[in-house]
């Protein structure tokens, strides 16, 4: 029935996915079943199953009537003992030699299995790392069974996430992206830390209110000698009463519908801040939710832009960055940037 419904996604009539149907319980029974049945068998076998698993589909009878005398079930009985007997004969028959000839090189690379076919047959096959790799993983990687699926941290990534190679992903792997909760003016164990500020740079509410607080007025007096930065840039300066070394400061962009370039902007602050960090030589960070608060970026989407370009940035500049801490004003924000960095840097 899986089989059925995977097909079904790209191969929407069910003359498309009865067939697949088909195929995974021979391959399904080949592989997995503990008596030894005989091909014959499990094709009078799949042929049964599927009249069960799609009864009242009005292409039942046009399907079940073809298996048995289908040229790829026939080819695969007539050479059970040859794989590449098997996959000529029916690539040679005439009709639709692409899938004919997968079918039977499935059926018959199951029953013989991978070392009994010839070498020909492997060594120019594009890809072939990747299907052996795939292979194994279906098989062995991620198991289902009757109480739902285990876990497997491999399977996510490649599957589910799409991250098949993993060179990089290992050195992204080497920083740390975490989210607490907290007030971002207190010791958080990193070198820098963000200011959500404005393109004056001379001070304000939220955030910005709570670092030149804390910092006290010394912080002003350098942030008047910057001349303002614009949205999405950034700037450096000292600390001085804060506990770590130094604060970036970056004007996010204010919400206006999406429409005026604000992801680009707020995508941008993350990359001018973590440039200037590699600059000077700090490998621990803390942002705030840069934009969410005053300036009205929807918490979901600020998030993703937040953990996903820090992530493309440290995987483009590997062994620069150590720690990224986001730290969240409230519950809200917490759970937004979690979900981000479970699903933008899990392993
Ligand atoms: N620690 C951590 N996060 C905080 C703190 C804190 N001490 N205080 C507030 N937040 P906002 P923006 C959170 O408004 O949207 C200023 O006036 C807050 O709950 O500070 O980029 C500037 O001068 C929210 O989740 O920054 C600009 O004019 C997040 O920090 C304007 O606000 C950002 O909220 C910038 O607006």
């Amino acid at each position: 029935m899986e089989g059925a419904e995977i097909a079904a996604i790209t191969h929407g009539h069910s003359l498309g996915y009865m067939p697949a149907a088909v195929l995974t319980h021979i391959i399904n029974r080949i592989v997995f079943s503990e008596e030894r049945i005989s091909l014959k068998s499990i094709i009078l076998e799949a042929k049964d199953t599927v009249a069960k698993v799609s009864r009242g589909d009005k292409h039942l009878k046009e399907l079940t009537d073809i298996i048995g005398l289908g040229i790829a079930h026939y080819c695969s009985l007539r050479h059970q003992n040859d794989f590449s007997d098997g996959v000529i004969a029916v690539v040679n028959h005439k009709g639709d030699s692409d899938s004919t000839g997968t079918v039977t090189g499935n059926i018959l690379g199951a029953l013989l299995e991978f070392d009994a076919i010839e070498e020909r047959w492997k060594t120019n096959l594009e890809l072939i790392d990747v299907m052996i790799e795939m292979a194994d993983d279906f098989c062995h990687g991620c198991q289902i069974h009757e109480f739902g699926h285990y876990e497997d941290p491999d399977w996510r990534r490649k599957y589910i996430y799409m991250r098949w190679k993993d060179e990089k992903l290992d050195i992204a792997e080497k920083t740390q992206f975490i989210a607490v909760r907290g007030d971002i003016t207190k010791d958080h164990g990193v070198q820098a830390i963000v200011n959500a500020a404005n393109t004056s740079l001379l001070g304000g509410g939220g955030v910005d209110g709570a670092i030149h607080r804390a910092a006290g007025s010394e912080l002003l007096a350098e942030c008047r000698l910057l001349n303002g930065c614009k949205t999405g840039q950034a700037k450096i300066t000292k600390a001085y009463k804060l506990p770590c070394e130094y604060v970036i400061h970056t004007p996010g962009p204010h919400w206006n519908g999406g429409k005026s370039k604000e992801a680009e902007l707020l995508a941008s602050c993350y990359r001018s801040c973590l440039e200037l960090a590699v600059e000077n030589g700090i490998k621990k960070i803390a942002f705030p939710s840069i934009a969410t608060g005053i300036y009205s970026y929807p918490l979901d989407q600020a998030a993703e832009i937040a953990v996903k370009t820090v992530k493309e940035f440290v995987v483009n500049h590997p062994g620069e960055l150590n720690v990224i801490k986001w730290v969240l004003f409230d519950d809200t924000t917490l759970r937004a940037y979690e979900a981000q960095i479970e699903r933008w840097t899990v392993s």
